[in-house]
């Protein structure tokens, strides 16, 4: 037997939050490795490029792509992600993920989180942010607006889920897809989950074992 496996990981990356999250519904091993937003080297070192994730596997061998992730582990014992996926939910994945960034990316920064543990790594995600986005006061300033337009897809979504433990009524890829990005947008104040998407969001990370991410 090799090591266990290792996620280099940011706490607020949904990606991330894929793997964490097949790992702890199947009961498998996986050693955390938070890395700081300005230790691009840590990820460079292992796979060339600044990226995250990486998981290490028990060969020490580094892997990228979170799905391709999701499948390593899903490989492992016996198969939980047995129901079928649906097109309308990956769809609707990239719409909240179209919405989403413009709310979450000005709050990590104030959540504590320990990927921004010091003031260089902090600073470090703004520097790298705000080349990509407009400045966080006036985006958090429009939280309203984009709650607004987050809030009509999820009322299309609550129609679309099957059971609290799974979107589609057994677990499959879409719960991969979905609970990290509403563990994301559950970040914002002020966002009520219509009462299908709160039970699944709920009831979901109860079985995942996480908590979820300070509320700001
Ligand atoms: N397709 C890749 C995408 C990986 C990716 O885009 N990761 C983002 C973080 S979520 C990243 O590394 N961004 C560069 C950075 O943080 O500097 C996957 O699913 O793993």
């Amino acid at each position: 037997m090799g090591d266990p496996l290792k996620l280099l990981m940011f706490e607020h990356c949904s990606l991330c939050f894929r793997v964490r999250m097949i790992a702890a519904l199947k009961g498998i091993a996986l050693e955390e490795q938070v890395v700081l937003d300005d230790d691009s080297n840590a990820m460079i070192s292992l796979v060339g490029k600044r990226v995250i994730p990486i998981l290490i596997k028990e060969d020490g061998k580094p892997m990228l792509e979170s799905m391709d992730m999701v499948e390593y582990i899903e490989a492992m014992g016996a198969p939980l992600l047995t129901g079928p996926e649906r097109p309308e939910i990956a769809t609707m994945c990239d719409e909240i993920l179209s919405i989403t960034p413009y709310l979450t990316m000005p709050r990590y920064p104030l959540l504590g989180l320990p990927e921004m543990a010091t003031i260089a790594a902090h600073d470090h995600y703004l520097v790298r942010k705000l080349k990509i986005y407009e400045d966080f006061v006036p985006l958090r300033a429009r939280t309203r607006e984009f709650l607004k337009q987050l809030e009509l897809v999820l009322d299309r979504l609550a129609a679309e889920i099957k059971s609290p433990d799974a979107v589609n009524g057994t677990l499959s890829k879409d719960d991969i897809r979905l609970l990290p990005l509403l563990r994301s947008a559950a970040v914002v104040k002020g966002l009520q989950y219509p009462q299908k998407v709160a039970d699944y969001f709920e009831t979901m990370m109860a079985r995942t074992g996480f908590k979820p991410l300070p509320v700001i």
